[in-house]
């Protein structure tokens, strides 16, 4: 370590000071807890601080700020959040337990507001959730907002859904009800409205120094040429010229969102800050958005720098310290390889984030679902490394952004696809523009410099059910139906939390209501963000309905999971051949127990020979736990339509 480095007898005497400094109205009980969290978690701390800001000359001053700001949240922690931190270290695979069911939805949109949501409580029940991710909940600027993902304060809650102290009631209401809660924390930019742009637009340069400023378009031009563009269509470009103070300003993604600048660790100790307020208000895991782009550099794409990493791993390390029940997750929505850092390996093992969006799956049953072919899904997933052991994917088949066709051209290319002619396939398939497809998206951020095109559209209509119904097609229906329960069956059987958005649950169909809102028009990911509509929700008692069929069902494979170890988040997960093209099969192994799930992607029936059952070491008699009846153990497998199986052997030989 260089000179700057502060020595062992410092970190004594910075301990001390906050011993006698915030922690000094503790018992001596809970002094020492956090001695002892401290001498654990400052070397992990260490490490990525130095990295990112050794070089500094004040560089022993910025952090005792930032222990600082840990040692004050954790002075302010609630009793029952310091016990459940306690619960939380006796079990640390809580958020990996096959009980973990995610339920993903805007707060507004499914229940009015938050006390609504609680009021709600027992239909989350009903489903089975034990966990809830609320969509950007903080004070967004007026207007556009990017459905909240462009904060104004940090430390109020959208006055339209209530108070923080209505989050905190909320929270204490869930984990009551065995619920934890996920809330967003939009860590890489804030609205322009936010009180530190607004000071840095009027001249203050502690807080022009909290953003990407330039004053003319020199830097600005020079990064753009490796910048990809997030949203070419209604936000092109990176940088975005203020009329205000005549200067350029970073904006990776609408221009009303500013990138914060961590080259200043005053950005990473507000940021600090806020996560240890959120968790002290109850919050269990926060999804951290755009993680990705948190650190830039010349010549490259501004993703994925180590940088960014240092920065999650500042914020695991002291977290750690104050607030050890908070976990996160990232929200990095890259390719695997680039992925799987934000779950921590090598010497950051388990010591950056707990989950991560597995984007690629969740694409890939996008893509054999239009092929009706599982080969390029079985070939990627096998070439994916291998996921750290102490966290968990969360696993989806959408979620409230769009659908981005993210295939490896080395994936596409081994097993006969061009990559680029196949996405350019997936995009019409999607968007109902080919023949045959049941499918009714719309693309999203067409980029004609490069070809893409993303897809929005709800699970349901994505699946055919829109189209079918409206042809009063009973057999397409059929079929659209057990898309969607494949759908769910497989993210229910990968390892990780599953997390199903609002609706998805009823079969909730494309929603264009959005077009009548002059702030949400140009943005049609709203058209899958729907109103929850509680009148379909009662269908889902009334059993000749389709609602019913898909609540129903997705409720009972939800019951099914939560008494399956086998599917603990820690067992691995191996994509199989099945010698059968049209059959996905993938196997989950740990000393919990071994399942095999198999998932017929056509609307033909299908068989898996039985000898490729007995290769995999499925000999014995086999249950399938989805339907929870024994499978004939002789002959070979035969699949339905979509059908999809969980097989486990019921006495090992
Ligand atoms: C995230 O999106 C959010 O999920 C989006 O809703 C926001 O618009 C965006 O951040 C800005 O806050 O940043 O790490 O398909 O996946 O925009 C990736 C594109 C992101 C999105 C991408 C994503």
């Amino acid at each position: 370590m260089s000179e700057l480095t502060v020595g062992e007898t410092d970190f004594r005497t910075l301990l001390d000071g906050l011993l006698d400094g915030p922690l000094r109205s503790m018992s001596a009980l809970e002094r020492d807890i956090f001695r002892m969290r401290f001498d654990v978690h400052l070397p992990d701390a260490l490490r990525p601080l130095t990295a990112l800001y050794g070089g500094r000359a004040d560089f022993a001053d910025q952090l005792s700020r930032l222990l600082a700001v840990a040692a004050s949240a954790y002075a302010a922690r609630s009793p029952e959040l310091r016990l459940l931190d306690l619960r939380r270290a006796c079990e640390p695979d809580w958020f990996q337990q096959p009980t973990m069911i995610g339920y993903v939805c805007y707060a507004d949109r499914f229940a009015g507001d938050l006390a609504g949501v609680r009021a709600k409580i027992p239909y989350l029940k009903e489903l089975g959730v034990t966990y809830l991710h609320l969509m950007p909940l903080l004070e967004p600027r007026p207007g556009a907002n990017d459905g909240g993902y462009a904060v104004m304060n940090y430390r109020r809650v959208n006055p339209a859904l209530g108070a923080m102290e209505d989050l905190r009631e909320l929270a204490t209401a869930l984990r009551r009800e065995g619920i934890s809660l996920c809330v967003d924390l939009v860590c890489n930019h804030t609205a322009e409205e936010h009180e530190w742009a607004r000071r840095a637009v009027a001249g203050d340069p502690v807080y022009q120094d909290y953003y990407y400023l330039f004053p003319d378009r020199i830097m600005p031009d020079q990064y753009e040429m490796a910048l990809p563009e997030v949203f070419p269509d209604f936000a092109p470009g990176n940088f975005t010229y203020l009329d205000s103070c005549d200067k350029w300003v970073w904006t990776t993604f609408n221009d009303y969102q500013w990138d914060l600048n961590y080259r200043n660790p005053a950005v990473l100790a507000e940021m600090l800050d806020i996560i240890l307020f959120l968790a002290n208000q109850g919050v269990d895991i926060l999804r951290l958005d755009a993680v990705a782009f948190m650190w830039k550099r010349l010549k490259t794409d501004c993703q994925n720098q180590p940088e960014a990493h240092a920065i999650l791993q500042i914020f695991r390390a002291l977290t750690r310290m104050a607030a050890p029940g908070l976990i996160f997750k990232a929200e990095a929505i890259v390719s695997p390889d680039k992925l799987l850092p934000y779950l921590g390996l090598g010497a950051a093992t388990h010591k950056e984030c707990e989950i991560a969006y597995h984007n690629a799956f969740m694409v890939l049953l996008w893509s054999s679902l239009a092929e009706r072919r599982a080969v390029l899904m079985t070939h990627a997933l096998q070439n994916m490394p291998e996921t750290p052991v102490n966290c968990a994917w969360l696993t989806y088949v959408r979620c409230h952004d769009d659908i981005g066709w993210a295939v490896r051209d080395e994936d596409a290319a081994a097993v006969g696809l061009s990559g680029f002619l196949h996405r350019a396939f997936l995009s019409d398939f999607y968007s109902g523009r080919f023949a045959g497809g049941f499918a009714r998206g719309v693309t999203f951020q067409h980029n004609p410099k490069t070809g893409d095109r993303r897809i929005s559209g709800t699970l349901a209509s994505l699946a055919g059910l829109e189209a079918a119904v409206e042809r009063r097609d009973w057999r397409e229906t059929d079929l659209a139906v057990r898309r969607i329960l494949l759908l769910h069956a497989m993210m229910l059987a990968f390892n990780g939390i599953p997390a199903i958005y609002m609706g998805d649950e009823l079969g909730l169909l494309n929603d264009r209501r959005y077009l009548d809102d002059p702030d949400l028009a140009d943005d049609n990911r709203w058209m899958h963000r729907p109103f929850m509509d509680w009148n379909k929700a009662e269908q889902r008692h009334d059993w000749q309905t389709v609602t019913a069929r898909i609540f129903q069902a997705v409720r009972a494979m939800i019951g099914a999971v939560k008494g399956l170890p086998s599917l603990h988040a820690q067992a691995r997960c191996h994509a199989v051949w099945t010698h059968n093209e049209q059959v996905f099969g993938m196997i989950r192994a740990s000393a919990r127990g071994r399942l095999l799930a198999l998932a017929n992607f056509s609307e033909a029936p299908q068989a898996v020979p039985r000898h490729r059952l007995h290769d995999m070491g499925f000999t014995g008699e086999l249950a399938d736990r989805l339907e929870g009846r024994p499978v004939d153990s002789w002959s070979d497998l035969r699949m339905e339509p979509y059908q999809v199986l969980w097989l486990e052997q019921l006495v090992s030989q």
